[in-house]
């Protein structure tokens, strides 16, 4: 028995879909560009079985990944829930049987030692493989023709983390991936190993090194020297598991702490700057500019998940949940911890934001991120009562000019993250598409958005139109079609 009913934020447009998709030829307003050539693959939720707490983390939720194939202005679509040990547990049994987010202490005892992780997060093409991304376990192999899942992946036993970030970087002039996992040596540890993986898919490097206190690290910063990596504000401790909380809480009293390892140091190189209360939860991009180490991140000043409840009982502040491109600026010759801060922009945006890829690590102008215009029209008659609340534009921030140029997705939208897509044959930064789905609350359905990056004010060039709501995604990512062994 299978009951929704009682899950108020499951309703509506937000409702569980459950089910697996194949749509070929897909219907498309506009004309899709001929040079697309591979796949929109995305990956986020949609819950299997109902939460067992009311209070779980909505990052419970079961994976579920999709991708819109692009062969030559046609699209198809396919969808299917990640089948990780614990969907196949949860199907057998016809409930949920894990508990709290990252606690496996609340969950039903029959589950005992079973790998938890539901794959929700991120999806990777890396050394001709498909894989989606959760930070408390390895990555998991994808099919890449049918989405079928093919189980967890150790880099042949060369990567020893218990866990694989789910953000990756890879560097656009070596081709090596540097990645990490935190609670590395197991739940509760403050251990991060780091790693840098060729594009073979050999680890060439492994570092081993101690935050400050165990935190959320969920992406970090590349240079072409050095690794950034933010710790802030979520702390968890094993007798909070025991209590039967989710896995973090927000401390208001932590500092948040960056620390700056080269490339090509050792753990004892690492060095660990310290700022006020911050949350880097996203980055856009690093640099090494001489002995000044720059990040460019949609920064919070505080807790940005209400799920995730203060450690003191304080009520979570909406105010403070709000993002800004932000620049940190570390200098390497300082003689104390301190580092500098400058907002770039004076408007909230979303914290999903992404860059062109080509330039990661590198000196680069522009950073792109979906936002909410209140000027725009919205029309609440046909996509009910969500005004102010939807986020209705792409922005391509230029950081050089500090200009704005956006797309508008129309008054019945709402954009979920945005990604870039690099003209084939060309490379200069920005030339390429803006892709992301849209959710159509008048029609019930989700839409594929492709705008020219280059032109954003003119509107999208094609819609892919899904007639039904596609899964809400929590990371995309374009995979090019010399990327994947695609059929
Ligand atoms: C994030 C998302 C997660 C997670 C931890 O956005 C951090 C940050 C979707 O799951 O488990
Ligand atoms: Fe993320």
């Amino acid at each position: 028995m299978v009951d929704f009913s009682h899950q108020p934020t499951m309703k509506g447009f937000f409702a569980p879909t459950r089910f697996e998709a194949d749509v070929y030829d897909c219907e498309v307003i506009g004309k899709v560009p001929t040079d697309m050539n591979g796949a929109f693959v995305r990956l986020g939720g949609d819950w299997l079985y109902p939460p067992k707490f009311s209070d779980d983390a909505p990052f419970s939720v079961d994976g579920y990944i999709n991708m819109f194939r692009f062969k030559n202005g046609i699209v198809d679509y396919k969808g299917r829930w990640v089948k990780t040990p614990r969907y196949k547990a949860d199907l057998a049994a016809h409930k949920q049987l894990f508990g709290e987010y990252r606690n496996p202490f609340t969950d039903d005892p029959s589950v005992k030692g079973l790998d938890r992780t539901v794959q929700n997060t991120t999806p990777l093409a890396f050394a001709g493989k498909l894989f989606t991304l959760k930070e408390d376990s390895l990555p998991y192999e994808i099919n890449c023709n049918t989405l079928e899942t093919i189980g967890p992946y150790n880099f042949h036993g060369k990567y020893k983390s218990l866990t694989f970030t789910a953000h990756p970087k890879v560097d656009p002039v070596t081709g090596e991936m540097i990645c990490y996992g935190y609670e590395a040596a197991g739940l509760e540890t403050n251990d991060v190993y780091l790693y840098t993986i060729n594009k073979k898919g050999e680890v060439t490097r492994e570092v081993r090194f101690k935050v400050p206190y165990i935190s959320m690290v969920h992406d970090i910063g590349l240079t072409q020297k050095h690794v950034i990596i933010p710790v802030f504000g979520f702390v968890t401790s094993m007798e909070r598991l025991k209590e039967g909380k989710v896995h973090w809480g927000w401390d208001s009293t932590r500092p948040s702490y960056v620390g700056i390892i080269p490339r090509d140091g050792e753990a004892k190189d690492i060095r660990w700057f310290k700022g006020p209360e911050r949350a880097t939860v996203h980055t856009l991009n690093g640099r090494t500019e001489g002995d000044k180490v720059i990040l460019e991140a949609p920064i919070f000043d505080s807790n940005p998940f209400p799920f995730f409840p203060s450690v003191d009982g304080s009520p979570w502040d909406a105010q403070k949940a709000r993002a800004y491109i932000r620049r940190n600026t570390f200098d390497l010759n300082s003689k104390d911890d301190g580092f500098t801060e400058e907002k770039l922009f004076e408007m909230n945006v979303s914290d999903l934001g992404r860059v062109d890829d080509r330039y990661l690590s590198l000196p680069y102008r522009y950073a792109f991120t979906a936002y909410t215009d209140r000027e725009r029209p919205f029309d609440q008659w046909r996509a009910g009562n969500l005004q102010g609340r939807v986020s209705n534009c792409y922005g391509r921030f230029d950081l050089a000019t500090g200009k704005k140029s956006s797309y508008f997705v129309g008054d019945t939208c709402s954009l979920q993250e945005v990604c870039f897509v690099p003209r084939k044959g060309s490379s200069e930064e920005g030339d390429g598409y803006v892709i992301g789905m849209a959710s159509n609350y008048a029609e019930m359905r989700s839409e594929l958005i492709i705008a020219d990056a280059q032109r954003l004010e003119d509107g999208d060039v094609a819609r892919v139109i899904l007639p039904f709501r596609s899964t809400a995604q929590v990371h995309g990512r374009w995979m090019d079609e010399d990327q994947l062994p695609f059929a």
